[in-house]
């Protein structure tokens, strides 16, 4: 039996002899080749000769859209669209938008003339980029930073057709052959506003627009979707077997209500087009999903992939396994922390393994893959042995001996909203996310002349604090949180004058950052939000800040707390780095550091000789505000 025979059964809900297994390991190549570090027996392979060698499917999902050649098929990247082979279609874009591309070092800058005006990206591609083993370039520069550029985009989608190219994806799918599925890449925003959110907008900004520009959003919303479905359409008719469309579900950044009415229906549309053509619908869900599982089954994905469990994220995957087994065909399975001999112990690796095939028994719409790709410092040799031990005791019908695991803990009790009397209008602006109400209401409370002391502590303050406890609990959501600490600083602007001196110079001042070659700041920006909520001065030098930037801003800055975030586990080491960085500038004495994001800990904080450690946005400012007054 091939590895296409055994991935196309899994699809289909059949019994393989064996489970397939296709390993992702793009960045680890792509770095490894890089600095000319791959293993002895690989040194000369390609990526696919070295799964060929090794006896691994082919893992055909996500393309390598840096490759050699392939500049022109990226040009429209900015605005989240691509002509590459895997596409099987390619990109055309009426001569009334006109697009001008130009390389300046590590930068490349597309801009976008319509009659209805210009809109512009900027692409990144560092040559520390390259050694971290990265396929796509950075969105240094979004498409929409005015609220003109949503009319623009509207113009330019309208005015772009999608043709098909069965040919070239044809050279693709025979140069994968028999030793995997060449997956088509339709679309990685499964609806039109996913679109927007993945591709048009900074990440964190789009959850603010959802709200303030709702208006806009949904015109260009509604100009994307002729777009859209004519891309569904191209592939469905396509000689695919597989088409991914829609990547990057978590339940935060895609949060339930958010995906209930924004991507469910369209993945139910997309499956069910797919399908009435033969074809497979594949959706990259490699977040964390324990607040999606029920929307995800029921969406009618028929291949979830880079399904990242526990420990790496708060689902086990017996849960996964039996909530979505019977439907969706599971493709991961394998958290790539089991890769990462820091991370992971050896003991760890055998107990996950020896616990792998109990939780997915009998095996049936399994593809053994790692969530989400190996990176680019795992043992190779653990990937070469998690192969040996799929094709040993990976033959189906698994049997399950009674698996065990320990139930996760209890979500902690909700905090419930007490409002106070004098206050309920401002606490309910902090809830609402309100920022032109909170205005208003402050200035009335003042005008009557409440002190501005106790509209902060009895009314503000209270009030974000339960919208952090509600976060915590899965009450409420990023935007949610992200337009109350908002609404929270416009009180305090305001209320800032009438405080007193010693309250006013109380206030602290926080550094804040993404540490160098990471470049997720959602969390971190979250976490300046409900800083600034609570208060502080921040200052926040953004995502894939370098050693030095960090140093140099605490010697200028003067800051009380620097705040490093890091959410890959690659990019952790780059913290003890500033750490001691400040130590060697002489100025660990002056300022406290904390850090934080999903691969940090306790532990780690400590072994780095970190002052605190905060797991999410709440606990950074209660950390923080425990250390200014200590
Ligand atoms: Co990436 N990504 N990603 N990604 N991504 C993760 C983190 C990953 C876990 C996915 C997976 O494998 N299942 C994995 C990391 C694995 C690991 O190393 N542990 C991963 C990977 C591998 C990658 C790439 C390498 C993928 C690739 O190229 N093959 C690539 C790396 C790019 C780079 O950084 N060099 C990449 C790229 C991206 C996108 C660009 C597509 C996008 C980022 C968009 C952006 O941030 N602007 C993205 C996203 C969205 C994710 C997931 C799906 C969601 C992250 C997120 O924003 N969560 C993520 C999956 C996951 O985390 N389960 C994943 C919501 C956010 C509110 O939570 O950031 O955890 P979080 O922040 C929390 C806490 O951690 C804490 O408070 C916040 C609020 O409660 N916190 C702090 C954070 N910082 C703090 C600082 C503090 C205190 C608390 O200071 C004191």
């Amino acid at each position: 039996m091939t590895n296409k025979e055994r991935m196309l059964m899994a699809v289909r809900g059949e019994m393989p002899d064996v489970l397939p297994y296709a390993p992702r390991y793009d960045l680890w190549y792509n770095a490894n080749r890089y600095l000319g570090t791959l293993p002895p027996k690989h040194r000369d392979r390609t990526a696919n000769e070295i799964a060929r060698a090794e006896g691994w499917a082919l893992h055909k999902v996500t393309p390598d859209f840096l490759a050699e050649g392939r500049l022109e098929d990226t040009i429209h990247r900015g605005i989240g669209l691509f002509s590459l082979r895997e596409n099987g279609y390619q990109i055309r874009m009426s001569p009334k938008v006109e697009v001008v591309s130009r390389q300046e070092g590590s930068a490349r800058y597309v801009d976008y003339h319509t009659p209805v005006g210009s809109v512009g990206v900027k692409e990144v591609i560092t040559d520390e980029m390259r050694r971290a083993g990265v396929s796509v370039t950075w969105l240094q520069q979004r498409a929409i930073k005015r609220v003109e550029d949503y009319r623009v985009l509207a113009y330019i989608f309208e005015n772009t057709d999608v043709v098909p190219a069965y040919d070239r994806y044809a050279e693709y799918q025979s140069e994968v052959g028999e030793d995997g599925i060449a997956c088509m890449m339709g679309t990685s925003g499964a609806s039109p506003m996913q679109h927007i959110q993945r591709d048009l907008l900074d990440a964190t900004d789009f959850f603010l627009e959802y709200r303030d520009h709702q208006k806009e959003m949904r015109h260009l919303a509604e100009a994307i979707t002729p777009m859209l479905e004519r891309m569904l359409s191209v592939v469905a008719r396509s000689p695919a077997e597989m088409v991914e469309w829609g990547a990057n579900f978590d339940d935060m950044v895609t949060y339930a209500p958010y995906f209930e009415k924004e991507i469910e229906p369209w993945l139910l549309k997309a499956g069910a087009t797919l399908r009435a053509q033969g074809k497979v619908m594949l959706c990259h869900t490699d977040g964390e999903n324990l607040g999606l599982l029920d929307l995800i089954r029921r969406s009618e994905i028929d291949v979830a992939e880079a399904v990242c469990p526990f420990p790496m994220t708060k689902v086990p995957l017996d849960e996964y396994y039996r909530r979505w087994g019977d439907r969706t065909t599971i493709f991961g399975g394998i958290p790539q922390s089991l890769l990462l001999a820091d991370t992971a112990s050896e003991q760890d690796f055998k107990d996950f393994m020896d616990g792998f095939f109990q939780a997915i028994a009998p095996g049936r719409r399994f593809i053994v893959g790692i969530a989400d790709t190996t990176p680019p410092n795992a043992e190779f040799d653990r990937l070469v042995r998690l192969g040996e031990r799929v094709a040993r005791e990976g033959r189906l019908p698994l049997t399950s001996t009674g698996f065990y695991r320990e139930a996760p803990a209890p979500a902690a009790a909700a905090l419930r909203f007490v409002p106070d009397e004098a206050f309920e209008d401002v606490q309910q602006d902090v809830m609402d996310g309100d920022q032109n109400a909170i205005r208003d209401h402050v200035r009335t409370l003042l005008d009557q002349g409440v002190n501005a002391h106790d509209i902060l502590h009895k009314g503000v303050i209270p009030a974000m604090d339960v919208v952090g406890q509600q976060f915590k609990n899965a009450e409420l959501f990023i935007p949610d949180v992200l337009l109350a600490a908002r609404a929270m600083s416009e009180a305090i602007r305001l209320l800032e004058p009438h405080l007193s001196t010693g309250e006013r110079s109380a206030r602290g001042k926080v550094l804040i950052g993404t540490v160098r070659g990471d470049l997720h700041d959602i969390g971190k920006n979250l976490v300046a939000s409900m800083l600034r909520g609570a208060g502080l001065e921040i200052q926040d030098l953004g995502a894939n800040v370098a050693t030095d930037a960090f140093v140099r801003a605490v010697a200028e800055n003067k800051p009380d707390v620097l705040a490093l975030s890091s959410l890959l586990t690659t990019t952790m080491p780059e913290m003890r780095e500033v750490i001691e960085a400040v130590k060697a500038a002489g100025l660990r004495d002056t300022v406290r550091i904390v850090v934080g994001g999903a691969p940090v800990n306790a532990k780690f904080a400590s072994d780095i000789g970190a002052d605190g450690y905060a797991g999410d946005a709440s606990d950074a400012v209660s950390l923080v505000q425990k250390l200014l007054a200590g």
